[in-house]
């Protein structure tokens, strides 16, 4: 299978561990953005990746539903079949896709000329930021040292907040949650999907 992406996207990275984990092969394909149309090689009408062609012509995406997809390719699937078990993991999934989110739309404000900043625009994004490690900063000591679902999407989100909102220091205020990406990072499937040293700007 095809799938449209980049490391640098957190979204992508995640769905590229998650394939990686699941030794599933995937033709990983690194496209070239096309002005205002945004990545189209994946045939995804938003211009974004990751997507997944999963049928001949025919793409999967956004990166919730490829994870998904990819989980239910294997024997023992990571989301779990139980219903409050399985809503936590996708809550937890919510929240690191959120984390990106957020620092992606700070990112793109802030990446505007000084004279086109919207403060409010910028404050409100770095709210989210500062929220949602506040929460996971709550919840580390639940999340545990596997590759669950929800982990995976927390950890590409805070890799991406240290990329792309270096202002916040995240760990400072959440010592507990960075002794935690600490411990989980420590594995190859994290070290061969990150990319942001070689290309930080
Ligand atoms: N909710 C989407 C978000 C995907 C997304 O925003 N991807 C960014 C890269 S990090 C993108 O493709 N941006 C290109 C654009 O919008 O032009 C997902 O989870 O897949």
């Amino acid at each position: 299978m095809k799938l449209i992406c980049s490391p640098i996207s957190p979204y992508a990275r995640k769905v590229m561990m998650l394939a990686r984990l699941s030794d599933i092969k995937l033709n990983e394909i690194e496209p070239e953005k096309d002005g205002s149309n945004g990545y189209v090689a994946g045939d995804n009408p938003l211009g974004k990746i990751p997507a997944l062609e999963w049928q001949p012509g025919q793409f999967l995406f956004d990166s919730p539903v490829i994870c998904e997809y990819l989980d239910s390719l294997r024997d023992e699937p990571l989301l779990p079949t139980d219903g409050h078990a399985r809503f936590i993991q996708l809550w937890q999934h919510a929240l690191g896709d959120g984390l990106s989110d957020a620092v992606y739309n700070y990112r793109y404000e802030t990446a505007r000329p000084a004279k086109l900043h919207w403060a409010v625009m910028i404050e409100r994004h770095d709210r989210s930021i500062r929220n949602a490690i506040a929460t996971l900063e709550k919840i580390s000591p639940w999340l545990g040292d596997a590759w669950t679902y929800g982990n995976l999407a927390i950890v590409c989100g805070l890799d991406y907040a240290s990329y792309r909102a270096g202002h916040f220091d995240w760990r400072s205020v959440a010592p507990q949650l960075a002794a935690w990406h600490t411990s989980i990072s420590d594995d190859p499937i994290w070290r061969v999907t990150h990319a942001y040293e070689m290309t930080a700007t």
